[in-house]
């Protein structure tokens, strides 16, 4: 059983209903239990011309493999609909595995901890709501730190899921 957090962003199509049903998605997976989710964050597009993104983080505790847990996530992003008619496009769902217990997987499917978990105020700030306070990345970094480097700008906090 290992503690996987697994980071949730969605622009199209309601995108709080989109991470209403990925959270029961999540939780009806196989040898998983859903441990928690973060509140949903509202944030612009990193790429510019795409409606707003809400994010969230929820934490699971699985026996699942790591691509068996992917390939899980992926065929719960095509349930939701999610199309990719252009690279980088605006998506109904997409959902990445942040974290893996105190894993380092460097595989062409699959890089964990997540490449761009330190720039991304959308992905620590709700990670940090579900993680332990202490939390030590399998890399060595401590969440703390990479908050502190990573200022609470542009993101607004819903006050309900
Ligand atoms: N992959 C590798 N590592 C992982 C991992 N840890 N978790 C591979 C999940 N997948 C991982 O992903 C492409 C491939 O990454 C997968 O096939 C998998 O094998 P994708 O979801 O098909 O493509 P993508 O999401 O378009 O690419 P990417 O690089 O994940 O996009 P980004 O960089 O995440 O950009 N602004 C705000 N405010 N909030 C957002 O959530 N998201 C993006 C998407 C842009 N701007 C945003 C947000
Ligand atoms: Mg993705």
């Amino acid at each position: 059983m290992e503690r996987i957090y697994i980071g949730m962003g969605s622009n199209l199509a309601a995108p709080a209903e989109q991470l209403r049903s990925a959270v029961e998605a999540l939780a009806r997976l196989p040898q998983t239990a859903l441990v928690g989710v973060s509140a949903f964050y509202q944030s612009d597009s990193l790429l510019p011309g795409q409606p707003r993104y809400t994010n969230a983080v929820a934490a699971l505790d699985s026996e699942l493999a790591p691509l068996e847990l992917l390939d899980a996530l992926q065929a719960i992003e095509n349930q939701q609909g999610r199309e990719r008619l252009e690279r980088w496009g605006p998506r109904t769902l997409d959902l990445d595995i942040v974290l893996f217990g105190d894993r380092l997987i460097d595989e062409p499917r699959l890089n964990v901890p997540h490449y761009h978990l330190q720039e991304r105020a959308f992905v620590l700030y709700p990670l940090a709501e579900v993680a332990p306070a202490d939390l030590r990345l399998a890399d060595g970094r401590v969440l703390k730190d990479l908050l502190a480097a990573c200022p609470f700008v542009g993101l607004e906090r819903l006050p309900q899921n």
